[in-house]
């Protein structure tokens, strides 16, 4: 087989960078090494930046996006101090979308069946051979029968766990990593949201967040630590627990529910560099991991595929390697911005083990500044609705 972009993985990364390739005329496959059905049970992120919102409608999957999704204008942050909101839309102009990445997935797909794009599924032990040459070529394994694609560019959009970072040499890559000492158990229920925004709260007992998905489906997370595991919380545990670091304006009108989904995802900040290796460019997850506090993850890779898609449109369609040679730079400077943003919210509104009395202090004037301070308020708000790509 041969087509110009081979595309690992078909995670948001992946499906939306092909559909932008093919809408512009530059044909891809997609491998991914799970089903279909696996991709679409995911449940991850849900809060959408506004460039992100608007790459989708470009793509031309952003009508179910705008039909279902919720506009957000600001959020809640719970404190020592008490409760306060942050503005966004009078602070920076913009809002954000609450539209959950399962639904962002499902559409995505869509758009690709109906462009009648290729993406194989259940490939497994993808390879990537002759990235540093003319002419790279993936080899995969489908039903016993080994398959290899000819290409011009490889993108890696396989995710933390994918194969493409580790193809580049040890000798070649920087890598840049955080791991917190704490996770987060996730449960979503079909209950109606506890709050008409996100609530996050900074707890003695914890860090918790209120968010949702629609009028009838609720997504909360409390922090945890590692040593725990999802049987250790039953249901009534958890929203008990919920409850108490929630503030009680919210908790005590909240409606509770069967979890349908509940699970522990550990927190890290990670960047390797660089993004692009010869004809292999990582996008997305395989490239950067962020602590889901900032709401950043989804959304980073928008930013990779809105960078690598227009490099790759450039270098294909009319041989103007500029893109494809400041991608890297170019995706990496706004990877960092959400690194920091992301690590800012994780260590300002979590409890860490080995918080120090004095660290404490610290961090409730840290919260409490942002409570008091317009100008704090107006850089958490740029931040979070997205710096521009
Ligand atoms: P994905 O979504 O991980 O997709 C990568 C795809 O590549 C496939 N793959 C392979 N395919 C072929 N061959 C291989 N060798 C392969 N190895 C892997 C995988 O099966 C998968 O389909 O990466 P992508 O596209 O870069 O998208 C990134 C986002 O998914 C991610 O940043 C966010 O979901 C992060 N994240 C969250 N972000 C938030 O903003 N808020 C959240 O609440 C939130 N929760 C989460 C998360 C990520 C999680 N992971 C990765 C464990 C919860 C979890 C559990
Ligand atoms: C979610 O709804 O899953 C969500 C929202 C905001 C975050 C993280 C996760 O910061």
């Amino acid at each position: 087989m041969k087509t110009q972009v081979a595309i690992i993985g078909a995670g948001p990364a992946g499906l939306l960078l092909s559909q932008l390739l093919n809408k512009a005329g530059v044909s891809t496959v997609v491998l991914e090494r799970q089903t279909r059905e696996y991709v679409l049970s995911r449940i991850r992120a849900g809060v959408l930046e506004w460039s992100t919102v608007e790459l989708l409608r470009a793509a031309g999957c952003g009508d179910r996006m705008d039909r279902e999704g919720i506009p957000h204008d600001g959020c809640y942050l719970s404190t020592a101090h008490g409760l306060f909101r942050v503005d966004f839309k009078e602070r920076c102009g913009r809002q954000v979308m609450v539209y959950g990445q399962t639904e962002v997935t499902r559409d995505l797909y869509d758009a690709q069946d109906a462009i009648g794009a290729t993406i194989i599924h259940e490939a497994a032990d993808v390879a990537l051979h002759n990235l540093g040459g003319d002419a790279p070529y993936v080899i995969y394994q489908k039903d016993g029968v080994t398959h290899r694609i000819n290409c011009d560019y490889v993108a890696g959009c396989d995710g933390f766990h994918g194969v493409s970072r580790p193809t580049i040499p040890a000798s070649v890559r920087r890598d840049y990593e955080r791991v917190y000492p704490f996770g987060w158990l996730g449960v979503l229920s079909r209950t109606p949201p506890a709050a008409d925004e996100l609530i996050y709260a900074n707890h003695p007992r914890g860090f918790a967040l209120a968010s949702m998905r629609n009028a009838n489906l609720s997504r909360y997370y409390i922090q945890v630590p590692l040593s725990d595991t999802v049987e250790d919380w039953s249901d009534d545990a958890f929203w008990a627990e919920l409850k108490r670091r929630l503030p009680s304006r919210f908790a005590d009108t909240m409606k509770t529910g069967p979890s349908i989904e509940k699970s522990i995802a550990p927190l890290r900040s990670f960047v390797s560099e660089p993004m692009r290796w010869g004809r292999l460019f990582l996008c997305g997850d395989s490239a950067h991991i962020v602590p889901p506090t900032g709401a950043k993850g989804l959304n980073l890779a928008a930013s990779d595929v809105h960078y690598l898609s227009r490099a790759l449109i450039g270098a294909c369609t009319a041989g103007d390697l500029s893109g494809i040679d400041s991608y890297s730079a170019d995706a990496l400077a706004r990877v960092w911005q959400a690194m920091r943003f992301s690590w800012w919210m994780t260590t300002s509104l979590h409890r860490f083990p080995d918080q120090s009395e004095f660290d404490q202090k610290i961090q409730e004037s840290e919260l409490d500044y942002l409570a008091r301070s317009d100008a704090a308020q107006t850089a958490m708000a740029e931040n979070y609705t997205g710096l521009p790509f």
